[in-house]
Parts: structure tokens; sequence; C-alpha cells
């Protein structure tokens, strides 16, 4: 039996400013949401969404409110007795809010791990591998500051493969960009995300002209509303192309794998609506010869670790991923973080999500976002 479900706005200030081409970034809010059962078991799901409704169509603000105000009547009422049943539940009685639907089955999932013993993996497919290569996003809008940025990381082996936020600037300015930081590091995999800023034909000069400079993956370069056109894009290069935006929930994922409407996917667990949900397209999409990409949402370590979970169960990925949200952030709100090391991410191997949450981090955060009372000084947070 459920005995609760909390939720929690979680605002916590990133590393430097994070630019792409729809937003900037200071800060990233995490939604966490708390479950606890009558039979003492607890589990945290996260979502995240980027600078606010400028990326998707649900803001930290709606998750919060439509999880409190809608899904969690709905599951203490029923009381579902599994993830299964309480996801189906909430399919059917609930339409959209995929991001809200994610953090909810997480945190089902984490205590239905506990609760049997197994890592959130081996419920969801079953692991096939343990180790993530992670990829990091120069995303400072400055190119000496981007390329001493990815040094710093190669030299402490954070990361090899670096992505670059395009589309702001003209094409002519970005391509420039993007050659000098590939120029400064050649033994790097260098990926751009356009996020939908170009139009097909400006796509269509700007990518011939990364491809020639030996860049090694474009993400969705024109608006997730044009499918026709991502697909002549695919056809036209021979740089892979990949679909990030445009890639939703499980039905909408067979529909472009189906056509093979871009190279790649980009799968991201609240884009996908749950965890299952992203693992179902990382199969269908395996299928269909189209290649996996472990996107990421800039989630904090609870969804990062649950998106790790999803990754390590892809029969493929060849792209690898780039879980890299909790090191955008000046602060962690784990006992202990998530293991990086040697350029990649280790997938967590305890029951459940396998991770430990520092409940004062989360309370210090949501109360400062209040703006709540310091009731020990009396002063304002
Ligand atoms: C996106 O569009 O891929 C991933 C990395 C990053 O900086 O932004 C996200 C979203
Ligand atoms: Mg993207």
């Amino acid at each position: 039996m459920i005995r609760a479900i909390n939720t929690l706005l979680v605002p916590i200030p990133t590393i430097r400013a994070h630019k792409l081409a729809c937003t900037v970034m200071n800060a990233q809010t995490l939604v966490l949401v708390h479950i606890q059962t009558e039979d003492g078991f607890e589990g945290w799901g996260e979502a995240t969404t980027i600078g606010g409704l400028s990326y998707a169509e649900e803001s930290p603000h709606s998750i919060k409110t439509n999880i409190d105000t809608y899904i969690t009547p709905l599951l203490l009422q029923d009381q579902p007795t599994s993830s299964a049943k309480a996801m189906q539940l909430i399919n059917r009685q609930i339409s959209g809010n995929r991001f809200a639907k994610c953090a909810i089955e997480t945190a089902l999932l984490d205590i239905e791990g506990k609760r049997l013993g197994v890592p959130v993996s081996e419920l969801i497919g079953g692991r096939v591998r343990d180790r993530l290569e992670v990829a990091w996003t120069l995303a400072s809008g400055n190119t000496e500051t981007d390329i001493a940025e990815a040094k710093a990381m190669v030299e402490q082996k954070r990361h090899r493969i670096f992505k670059l936020k395009i589309g702001g600037r003209a094409i002519k300015d970005d391509v420039d960009h993007v050659l000098a930081i590939k120029d400064a590091l050649p033994n790097c995999r260098i990926t751009v995300d356009v996020n939908q800023a170009w139009s097909e034909l400006e796509a269509m000069s700007g990518i011939k002209a990364l491809e020639n400079g030996g860049i090694d993956l474009i993400e969705q370069p024109i608006s997730m509303r044009n499918q026709a056109g991502l697909k002549r894009l695919s056809q036209r290069f021979d740089v892979a192309i990949m679909a990030d935006e445009i890639v939703q929930d499980p039905q909408n994922a067979f529909g472009l794998a189906a056509d093979h409407s871009a190279d790649v996917f980009a799968v991201k667990i609240n884009q996908a609506g749950g965890l299952k949900a992203a693992a179902l397209i990382g199969q269908l999409a395996h299928l269909n010869g189209i290649e996996l990409y472990g996107g990421t949402m800039l989630e904090g370590p609870i969804g990062t670790a649950a998106s790790a979970h999803v990754f390590a169960t892809f029969p493929s990925l060849a792209f690898d991923t780039e879980l890299f949200g909790p090191l955008l952030l000046t602060d962690d709100v784990l006992a202990t973080p998530l293991n990086y090391q040697d350029f990649g991410l280790i997938v967590p191997t305890k029951a459940g999500l396998g991770i430990e949450v520092d409940c004062e981090k989360v309370y210090y955060y949501a109360n400062k976002a209040l703006n709540l009372v310091d009731t020990k000084t009396l002063k304002l947070a």
C-alpha cells in the first residue's frame, strides 16, 4: 500500500551559464518525488525540463501541480499493487504529462527494486553493460572558454566526447566555432546539437560545412514538426543525423523508426514518459536499424541514475550517452555521488536505483526556493 507521495521543487545553480539555442540556464530545477509505502519502503523519482517552458510543454511547476492534483489522488485511491499496474492506470486516465509520469514511475521502480533486492535495470529488461561512456556539453557561448573547459575534462579523464550547442548565431559563426574546437581536440569525438534552430535550407548548408569539417553527429537540426525534412537530411548526408525533440512516446517513436526518419535516436526517460517506455523505444529503434544515444534532460543525480539503468539495457549504444547532468550542478543531493570515472559512469549495482538521497540537502534547496523563514535564526533564508 502506498502511504504518501510528496513532491518538491529543488533548484540548484549550475557551475556556469549553459547556453542553448532556446534558453540560457543558470540553475536546474529538479522536481523530486518521494513515495513511502505502508510496509516501510521508500522510493525517489525525478523529473526535469530545460528553461521553464522553453524546451518542452511541461514546466517544473506543471509537473509538480499535476502530480499533486491528479496523479497522487489516483494512486492513493486505487492502490495499484505494482509499478506496471500503476503506470497502466495513470496512462489510461491522464493524457500527456510524460515528465510527471516518468518521475512517478522512477520512484515506484526504486521501491519495487528494493523490495525484490534487484537493481532497476533488471526490472526493465536486464542490463547488458555496467559502464556508460559520457559526453560533456560545451555551452559557455565562447570558443576559447569551451576549448579550455574541454581540455580540462580530458585531462581529468572525465569526458572525451563533446557536444556543442549551436543554432543561436549565424551559421558561419557557429561552424567556425565548432571547427575551431574540433581542431583543438583532435582525439575527441565532436558532435553538435542545433535544438531545432535551423530551417531545412539552413540545415543543408550548415550540415554540409560540418560534415566536411569531420563532425561526427548532428542532433535535431530542424523543427520537430518537420519529420519529412529530417528524413530528407538523413538521406542526403553521410554524417549521422540524430532525432531528439521529435522522439517522444513509444507510439511516436515507432512511427519514426518504421519511417527511418533519422539515423540515430536520442532516448530520454522524461520525453519517453518513463523508464519502461524509454527501454521500449530503445528496443524498437534497434529492431528498425536505428542507432541509439542515451540522452539527458539535464537531470540531477536521481534522474541520471534512472537513465543509466535504462541505457544499461539497450541492445546497442553506438553513440554512447550524455549523462553528465549532475556534473553541471554546483551541489549534489546524494549521500554518495554517482561514480564517474575513466570517461564514463558506472551504473549503480545496489537494489532499486542504487542510490541514497541526502534529505538535508534536498530540504535545504527546496526551502531556499520557497524563501521560508529559517526557524533557528528567524531570518529569511
Ligand atoms: C538536448 O537537447 O539534448 C542535453 C544536453 C544539454 O546540454 O541539453 C540537453 C538537451
Ligand atoms: Mg538535443
